[in-house]
């Protein structure tokens, strides 16, 4: 925990963490290599596996070690942030390739318990983060939380084990009820995203996470925008909390309905979707080529439920040109 090594690590691991994190108050520049190419082209080079133009995750395995302070912000909402006094609503993205272990340094700022509690990852019961096993954390109080991740294989028995790698999510178990009802409310949730080696990563600063919880997208009442150039490889992680049930839809892009959102050749039997109902703590993710074959411009995701977009719950995906300019939009703005 002390050794250069682990501390490299932590200095690394904190940076991407950041870069994801903030993701959406990044306009950000194009990044990715291919994006001068064609989109087609783009798409073609990651179906056909080739290593030129995408980025792939690498080997899992390391242990890995994150501070996060669970704090009050100004405005009476609560979040998760990797330092002090930077909160923020969603938390940050927390990202883990399979074989890999995190330790968290949980400190709570504020003056009410508080816990975090992780969907889809290994945690023995220790790590839960509810009040049940005395996992959570007092006001003041520190406790580091460890959760592991492992690659598919084959049981013992013979059956098969799925492997950590999934759109995930964390949240708070403990204020307001016993269930987090008050935290969740307030802003403690995030995303977290455990991937498979070999798993096509999107371009840095590319990665949006869309929040529906209650009648609020990300607690705003009106849906956050995001910026990307035409070709950028977006990741969406979308995450649902709350009292209600609501459907994800986005303009001109579409996904295919497994654990990437990509399928995996041409005769992948997976859905391929522009729309998908989702209801509280179900959490999904894909990545789009931005723009794929229908250009720049102002492209909306919202709840399609009619009552829920027209009362705020949409925003757009601010897809530009290569110079920048979003066609169409901008006047108003
Ligand atoms: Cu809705």
């Amino acid at each position: 925990m002390t050794s250069r090594a682990s501390d490299h690590t932590r200095r690394t691991f904190g940076r991407r963490l950041l870069a994801g994190g903030a993701v959406a108050a990044l306009g950000g520049t194009a990044l990715t290599a291919p994006a001068a190419s064609s989109a087609a082209s783009a798409a073609e080079t990651a179906a056909a596996g080739a290593s030129a133009g995408v980025r792939r995750a690498g080997k899992g395995g390391e242990t890995k070690r994150i501070t996060l302070y669970a704090e009050k912000l100004a405005d009476g909402r609560m979040g998760y942030g990797l330092e002090k006094g930077k909160a923020t609503v969603p938390g940050p993205l927390i990202e883990l390739i399979e074989g890999d272990t995190l330790h968290i340094e949980f400190e709570n700022t504020m003056d009410v318990a508080v816990s975090l509690h992780p969907h889809g990852v290994d945690y023995d019961i220790a790590n839960d983060g509810t009040r049940m096993n005395n996992s959570h954390v007092e006001p003041g109080g520190t406790r580091t939380y460890t959760w592991r991740t492992h690659a598919p294989g084959r049981r013992e028995d013979g059956t098969w084990r799925p492997g950590s790698a999934g759109y995930w999510h964390y949240h708070d178990h403990v204020v307001g009820t016993d269930h987090g009802t008050g935290g969740i409310r307030a802003g403690l949730y995030g995303p977290l995203v455990v991937r498979r080696e070999g798993d096509v990563l999107p371009d840095p600063g590319r990665q949006f996470t869309i929040v529906f919880n209650d009648m609020t997208t990300n607690n705003l009442d009106k849906g956050p925008d995001f910026e990307a150039t035409v070709g950028d490889r977006c990741e969406i992680i979308m995450i649902t909390h709350g009292e209600y049930y609501h459907t994800f839809h986005v303009h001109g892009h579409r996904w295919a309905d497994n654990r990437t959102g990509m399928l995996t050749g041409p005769d992948d039997p997976s859905p391929v979707i522009d729309n998908k109902i989702t209801g509280p703590a179900d959490s999904f993710g894909f990545q789009f080529l931005a723009g794929e074959g229908v250009g720049a411009g102002a492209w909306m995701y919202h709840c399609h439920v009619q009552s829920h977009s027209d009362m705020g719950m949409a925003g757009l995906l601010l897809i530009a040109k290569p110079d920048g300019t979003v066609p169409g939009h901008g006047e108003h703005h």
